[in-house]
């Protein structure tokens, strides 16, 4: 019987199995049965954004957490597909941060070439999964969420794509709940716009809170102070802009901070990260861990320990985006197929184990960046998936973080050279600063927004 395996799930970690499938077919080999299921009405997960808070239309929670201006974050010289170069998908050069809307549509390009579409069924939920045993089989509850259909599907292998960045965080604050203003976890944040002239308090460290905060500054916040739990992250900020340790409680709508400051804000955004929540699994299949390079339990990053008929894709925090996934889509494919023979647990353990105490010891963004490029490096060599030179993507990394600290406000203005084609950016036509339309239309067609294009 043909092989059945069931993916639920069509961001970039989901369309990059579909992609590995479909790369496997096109050599030739006979392919499994395979059903997608997404719960929206688009693929693409979180670059799918919605101006939506909350629910959606069918009373399902949002899944995007991005915003109106979101800009790469990193260099997209980082996450180019090893077979779908930008060149290829966009004719000419494009520089190196784009907007959320033109790394949309460059992952859409891949997957709509490939035709995998078809094996994508739309506006579906996964309600409930469970596992037999005996017959090894999963079985797979979803509702069709346009006509309140339930199904049941069975499959022998499950792929769980469903990401980690959308199921907020959200800690408790003494005094909080009598907040006067807006208070909001980074997850319903949909642009910054509205906190023009407004004292903004970001609670957290991390992404989040750096690019939210740089978009109120944008924005043309009166200020923006950001609140660490560990510690701040330092960047030479604009002098609007300050970090300052935990908030301790809050008074109406003054902020007690842990050094004994206090401030006055007019709103509150959450930046407190996202937990890993998969309530269509029971709890024996259910990943539990923090936004970390290497979860526990899961052997290269993939298979479910105890069960290796569930993958799991795109779980870790995340130098590396799209090609990790497809490394990652790659290897889950051959073994699934019997390409890659699995040792047994107790190897399997101990090489989880030797990847979690290389992950304890980690001690700057440096190390977490090469940690991540030898995970992918393994992954790489295991498959047919096309090698690239992973060290200079790697360096890649290192010099955005330095560019980082050079200038937060302007890293996204430097160009880098592709690994996969050799191409240079091409420079942008308006500073990220200036850039208040984040449309495709403007950013590969438009004027320059700059008030003195001799500038640039
Ligand atoms: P997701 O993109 O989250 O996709 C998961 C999919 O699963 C969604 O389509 C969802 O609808 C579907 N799904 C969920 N539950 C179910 C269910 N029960 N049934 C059916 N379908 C379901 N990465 C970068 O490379 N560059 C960036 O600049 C960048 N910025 C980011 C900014 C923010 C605010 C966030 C949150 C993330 C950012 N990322 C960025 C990381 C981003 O998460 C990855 O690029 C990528 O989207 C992860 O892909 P994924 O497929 O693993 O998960
Ligand atoms: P991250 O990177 O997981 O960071 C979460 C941040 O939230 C981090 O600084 C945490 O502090 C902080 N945090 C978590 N819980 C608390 C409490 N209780 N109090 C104070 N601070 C807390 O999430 P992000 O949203 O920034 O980024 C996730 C993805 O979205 C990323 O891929 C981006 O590209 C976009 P800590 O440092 O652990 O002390």
């Amino acid at each position: 019987m043909t092989l059945r395996v069931g993916i639920i799930g069509a961001g970039p970690s989901g369309m990059a199995q579909l992609r590995a499938f479909e790369s496997a077919r096109a050599q030739g080999a006979e392919i499994p049965e395979i059903i997608c299921f997404e719960k929206q009405a688009e693929w693409g997960g979180q670059w799918n954004h919605s101006w939506r808070m909350g629910l959606d239309g069918s009373g399902e929670p949002v899944h995007s957490s991005m915003y109106r201006h979101l800009w790469s974050n990193g260099p997209k010289e980082c996450l180019e597909f090893a077979d779908y170069s930008f060149d290829e998908h966009f004719g000419r050069p494009i520089s190196s941060y784009p907007p959320r809307e033109v790394l949309f549509d460059y992952i859409k390009g891949r997957v709509e070439k490939s035709d995998v579409r078809k094996y994508v069924r739309f506006n579906t939920t996964a309600r409930w999964v469970d596992y037999n045993e005996g017959t090894e089989e999963f079985t797979v509850v979803v509702e069709d969420l346009t006509s309140g259909e339930t199904e049941t599907h069975v499959f022998d292998k499950l792929v769980v794509s469903v990401g980690h960045f959308s199921v907020p965080n959200v800690p408790e604050f003494e005094g909080i709940n009598s907040f006067p203003g807006e208070v909001m976890h980074a997850h319903d944040f949909r642009g910054a716009e509205r906190f023009a002239g407004k004292n903004l308090l970001l609670i957290g460290s991390s992404y989040s809170a750096e690019d939210i905060g740089m978009q109120a500054h944008k924005m043309g916040a009166a200020s923006v102070t950001m609140s660490y739990r560990s510690a701040p992250m330092g960047f030479d900020w604009p002098g609007t802009t300050r970090e300052r340790p935990l908030v301790n409680r809050f008074e109406g709508s003054t902020a007690h901070f842990a050094d004994g400051t206090i401030v006055e804000f007019d709103a509150v955004i959450l930046c407190t990260g996202y937990l890993h929540k998969y309530p269509f699994l029971p709890s024996n299949m259910s990943l539990k861990s923090k936004n970390v390079l290497y979860p526990g339990n899961l052997y290269k990053g993939v298979i479910w320990q105890q069960n290796t008929n569930l993958f799991y894709l795109g779980a870790q925090d995340q130098y590396y985006t799209f090609n990790m996934f497809d490394a990652q889509a790659w290897f889950a494919r051959d073994v699934m197929m019997g390409g890659i023979v699995l040792p047994p647990l107790a190897q399997r353990n101990a090489d989880i184990d030797a990847w979690l105490n290389r992950q304890a010891a980690l001690e700057s963004h440096n190390a977490e960046a090469d940690f991540q490029t030898d995970y992918l490096r393994e992954l790489i060599s295991a498959t047919d998936y096309p090698e690239f030179d992973l060290d200079t993507v790697s360096e890649l990394f290192k010099e955005w973080m330095r560019d980082k600290d050079a200038d937060i406000l302007g890293y996204r203005d430097n160009v880098h050279r592709s690994v996969m084609t050799g191409t240079m950016a091409s420079r942008h036509h308006t500073r990220w600063i200036n850039a208040m339309d984040d449309s495709m239309e403007r950013y590969l067609n438009g004027d320059s927004q700059n008030v003195d294009t001799n500038a640039m």
